[in-house]
């Protein structure tokens, strides 16, 4: 057998799916099982959707002999989150008849369905794309959902940087007519070898593709956890172009030290109108040159590091026909939302919502904010934006229509008070849904932000804003090694704690201690709270204390995030 490293698992089933087609038609038709055929389900995120089990009874289900109860889990692509309200009641619809309830905002500018059945799948589809919503590439090996900015502070520089968002989304969707064959009934193509995808080519890329579109000095979208950003340089009070950062990434595996998290590189700056060849350009370099025989390996932070930043460029701008210029300079200053009312430039107004982490749903005996958020599209003329940290803006508020809009959200729980600590927190989803969750997240971290603020108001901190961020595996859905604070899941209950974070998204933090509980996290974190009220610089954040003070290093290139220098604290992990 030749040395040579073969294709993975996955390969195969993309090359043989006749662009993404599979068997999908015939398993969604098979009543016998709650799941579709196994090489489908690698397909089927191609759509948009992941198939999963209820995990809180798995173990009932197997005594019972019984088979995991599938359900299906849909993903809206909505490049920048902006939806209209006529959208809303028609999602908000859908999950009322089609889905095991709610909605929930992701980290990456839209929503998800939970709890779909097999046998829903398709109405579920037919009823967003009704709305003029889709899930194409909202999941699997291609271009994702494109974050864009959301708080505008310069509304008509928004548009025009939103626009470019949606315009990079458009560019980069796959060709392939199979969604709309299996989904929407489109006439099947007779020939389908004669269908091209000209970007990404029969096996499409080696991983899943994450593009951001930033305006400074709001990095609300995370520039540096992306494949692929671009941040907007203002001159003169005009869009002048933007500098285009490349290989950012969050996924690593516990103990595998060849797989971390890694801050976007510079590539250089680049005109507007050059926007969509430049990405095409990475995304083919990406295509060629990512690794398809080890999933752990094929990010296109590993492709460029493995290549090097200087190669790398050179292949792009070969492909693109663009130049880079040298990179502009900008400053990032914020990492969250603004919550509350904030003024556009138009006179219109916005009103951001903090959801926490993201769930929306009418709570038996809870809030109703589901149907809060229903009654305010109702009467609102403007939009929503989800937003990267998964909260919801109700924007552009006529004047006349704000104090209507402020009822419904105090009447329906939507604008309950938050201490900034929690507001400046995110966990993923993990639990119970979520294959591949090691520990609870979204379900856990309201309580343990409860306790942390007790220990925040006790050492007088409770106006400071700190970014706290958890996940259920170091996948790194919530972006958590960005985060000031990170508690990443290793095991029920069990937590890695990160930190020295920036506050800002531009630095990577680092483990601090292995597999701790809630006793221990508590316990080794409130002297560092304690040392840092009282030792502070003015405007100092907590995770540039930490760095100051010697507790953790500062980490800007994932390839020192395993490193352990002598003198730190962090030291031996
Ligand atoms: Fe994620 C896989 C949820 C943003 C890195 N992510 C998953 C899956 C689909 C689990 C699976 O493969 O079976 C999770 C479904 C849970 C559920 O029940 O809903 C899941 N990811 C999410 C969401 C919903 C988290 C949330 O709480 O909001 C986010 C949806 C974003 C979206 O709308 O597209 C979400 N995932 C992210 C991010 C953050 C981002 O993109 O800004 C990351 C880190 C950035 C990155 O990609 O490097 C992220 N998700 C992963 C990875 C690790 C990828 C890697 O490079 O190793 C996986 C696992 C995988 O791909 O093998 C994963
Ligand atoms: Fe699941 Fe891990 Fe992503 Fe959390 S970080 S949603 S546990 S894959």
């Amino acid at each position: 057998m030749s040395d040579e490293k073969q294709p993975t698992e996955v390969e195969h089933i993309k090359a043989r799916s006749r662009h993404l087609r599979g068997t999908i038609e015939e398993g969604l038709a098979d009543r016998v099982t709650g799941a579709l055929p196994a090489d489908d389900t690698q397909l089927t995120k191609f759509h948009g959707f992941y198939q999963q089990d209820d995990r809180d009874i798995r173990d009932e289900r197997r005594h019972q002999k019984l088979e995991p109860l599938y359900s299906f889990m849909l993903r809206a692509r909505v490049p920048g989150g902006v939806i209209t309200s006529e959208q809303w009641k028609a999602i908000d619809a859908v999950s009322r008849e089609l889905t095991g309830g709610g909605l929930r905002l992701t980290t990456r500018q839209t929503f998800q369905y939970h709890g779909i059945l097999k046998h829903n799948v398709k109405a579920l589809i037919q009823g967003i794309n009704q709305a003029m919503i889709d899930s194409i590439a909202a999941c699997g090996d291609v271009n994702r959902n494109v974050l864009c900015n959301t708080n505008p502070v310069e509304s008509a520089l928004h548009e025009q940087v939103y626009n470019d968002a949606v315009a990079i989304s458009q560019h980069l969707l796959p060709s392939t007519a199979a969604y709309h064959e299996i989904w929407l009934d489109q006439e099947k193509i007779v020939n389908y070898e004669e269908e091209k995808e000209p970007i990404y080519g029969d096996t499409y890329l080696p991983r899943k593709f994450k593009i951001a579109v930033a305006v400074p000095p709001h990095n609300d979208v995370d520039v540096n956890g992306n494949d692929l950003s671009f941040v907007a340089i203002v001159e003169n009070g005009e869009l002048s172009g933007y500098d285009v950062l490349a290989g950012g990434g969050m996924g690593s595996t516990h103990n595998e030290t060849d797989t971390y998290p890694q801050t976007a590189k510079s590539l250089g700056f680049v005109k507007p109108a050059d926007i969509r060849a430049v990405a095409e350009g990475v995304v083919t370099t990406q295509r060629d040159f990512g690794d398809r025989t080890n999933r752990k390996h094929a990010r296109l932070k590993y492709t460029i590091d493995d290549m090097g930043v200087e190669t790398f460029k050179k292949h792009v701008e070969e492909r693109s026909g663009v130049t880079f210029a040298d990179a502009k300079p900008y400053e990032f200053t914020m990492h969250s939302d603004r919550f509350g009312w904030t003024e556009n430039a138009d006179g219109t107004w916005n009103l951001t919502l903090f959801i926490e982490h993201g769930r929306i749903t009418d709570k038996e005996g809870g809030p109703q904010m589901m149907t809060g958020l229903l009654k305010i599209a109702d009467v609102h003329q403007g939009d929503f934006r989800m937003t990267a940290t998964q909260n919801l803006i109700v924007a552009q508020v006529a004047k006349a229509k704000k104090a209507e809009v402020e009822k419904l959200a105090k009447e329906y729980g939507l604008l309950k008070e938050a201490s900034v600590l929690r507001q400046n927190s995110m966990a993923c989803v993990a639990f119970p849904t979520c294959t591949l969750a090691m520990a609870e997240a979204e379900r856990y971290l309201p309580d343990l932000i409860t306790k942390l603020e007790a220990m925040v108001d006790q050492h007088g901190l409770s106006d400071q804003p700190i970014v706290v961020r958890m996940t259920g595996c170091p996948n790194g859905c919530a972006r958590p090694f960005l985060a000031e604070i990170a508690f990443v899941g290793k095991a029920p209950g069990k937590y890695n704690l990160m930190l020295g974070g920036d506050g800002k998204g531009t630095r990577l933090n680092k483990i601090y201690r292995e597999n701790i509980g809630e006793e221990e996290i508590l316990a080794t974190l409130d002297p560092l709270i304690e040392n840092y009220a009282k030792e502070r610089n003015k405007g100092e954040g907590f995770g540039d204390y930490l760095v100051r003070t010697a507790v953790v290093p500062a980490i800007y290139d994932g390839r020192d995030f395993h490193k352990n220098p002598e003198g730190f604290l962090s030291s031996g992990i």
